[in-house]
């Protein structure tokens, strides 16, 4: 049986000793190679396959800590506001915990997928008028307001379990030269950072950020966040400063890559390396393929990447749908078959 990754890094977490631990084993997800995209940037590209953890995302590392930490303490349900993978993993942990779930989603903006997954865990979801960030601050004024907890990734737990997608890279391949993350409302690059810290080691962190969802990047919030990565529309990162002094330390840099290069390395990823991963997780590929691999002057060009591929591609079908080829429709006759099936040979 795998080993939950509250079991396996329990020392390096900060759950108290009594604790249940709501789990569904979550982390040890795959690190695979991407010969395509290694020839393309001239380095070894690996991809981290978080979209493999219990509801497809990387979130499930930090609900899992977050979960287990508000049962310890006698929570009875768990608040957060979403883009959708955060709405997801917080409904199945919820229902897993015997907790009361609510999520705030931006309406319409969010993955068919991830809704489907707030419903059937029994969550109560909400479709605000109005964008994630407005959704984030009234969810913080709620938790303010009534005992229930917040599971955003303002909470400190929520970060303590995404730090263990680092130490298991560490574990297993050793630290790698940069890392590349898409970035939203910062949470996960200030994890990844906790992480490598820890294991006293310090890769290049190269963050990105939708064009038109790029607060870090242009360094003031965007009011009115757009992109067909709606996982990442996000305008006003609640971990800003943090992401940014993460950045800064390991002496790499946030960019933005543009819907049309996103959609191109999503592309690329389901049809050359055979990884179906969700719009706004090809954020880290399309990065370093339109930006390249920077490095401080003093150090080698990076000869090993590691890509995040945060959330898998079947929580938004929608979006493969418009950038895959049309069904071939036929009638059942084995000759009509045969012509379909080598017209172009
Ligand atoms: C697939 O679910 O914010 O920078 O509410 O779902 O830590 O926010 C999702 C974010 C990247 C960005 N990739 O991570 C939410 C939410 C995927 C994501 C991010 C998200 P952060």
């Amino acid at each position: 049986m795998p080993e939950p990754l509250i079991e396996k890094y329990r020392e390096r977490l900060s759950l108290e000793p009594g604790d249940p631990v709501v789990t569904m084993n979550e982390g040890s997800t795959p690190l695979i190679e991407a010969p395509v995209i290694s020839e393309r940037v001239g380095a070894s590209v690996y991809l981290k396959l978080e979209g493999v953890n219990p509801t497809g995302s990387f979130k499930d590392r930090g609900m899992t800590v977050a979960v287990s930490r508000a049962k310890g303490a006698g929570a009875e349900a768990i608040i957060c506001a979403s883009t959708g993978n955060t709405a997801a993993s917080c409904a199945a942990y919820a229902a897993r915990a015997g907790l009361r779930g609510v999520v705030i989603v931006p309406e319409g903006r969010i993955a068919i997928g991830k809704l489907a997954q707030a419903l059937i865990h029994g969550a109560r979801v909400i479709a605000l008028r109005g964008n994630f960030d407005q959704a984030l601050e009234i969810v913080r004024e709620l938790a303010d307001r009534h005992p229930v907890e917040l599971v955003n990734s303002v909470n400190p737990y929520r970060i303590e379990g995404q730090k263990t997608a680092a130490f298991e890279v560490c574990d297993e391949l050793g630290p790698p030269d940069a890392l590349a993350i898409p970035v939203g409302n910062a949470g996960n690059i200030t994890a990844w950072w906790r992480g490598f810290q820890e294991y006293e080691v310090a890769p290049v962190l190269y963050g990105f950020q939708a064009e038109g969802a790029a607060p870090l990047v242009l360094g003031r919030p965007v009011a009115e966040p757009e992109t067909i990565a709606s996982a990442i529309r996000i305008g006003n990162p609640a971990r800003w400063e943090e992401a940014m002094d993460a950045v800064t330390a390991s002496r790499g840099r946030i960019a933005a890559v543009s819907d049309e290069q996103i959609l191109d390395a999503y592309h690329l990823l389901a049809s050359r390396e055979g990884v179906f991963c969700e719009p706004a997780s090809a954020a880290s590929v399309a990065g370093i393929l339109a930006h390249g691999l920077p490095a401080p002057e003093d150090r080698e060009p990076p000869r090993s990447v590691v890509c995040v591929l945060t959330g898998h591609g079947l929580k938004d079908p929608d979006t493969a749908l418009t950038k895959a080829p049309s069904v071939i429709g036929c009638e059942a006759d084995t000759e009509a078959v045969e012509r379909e099936v080598f017209k172009d040979d």
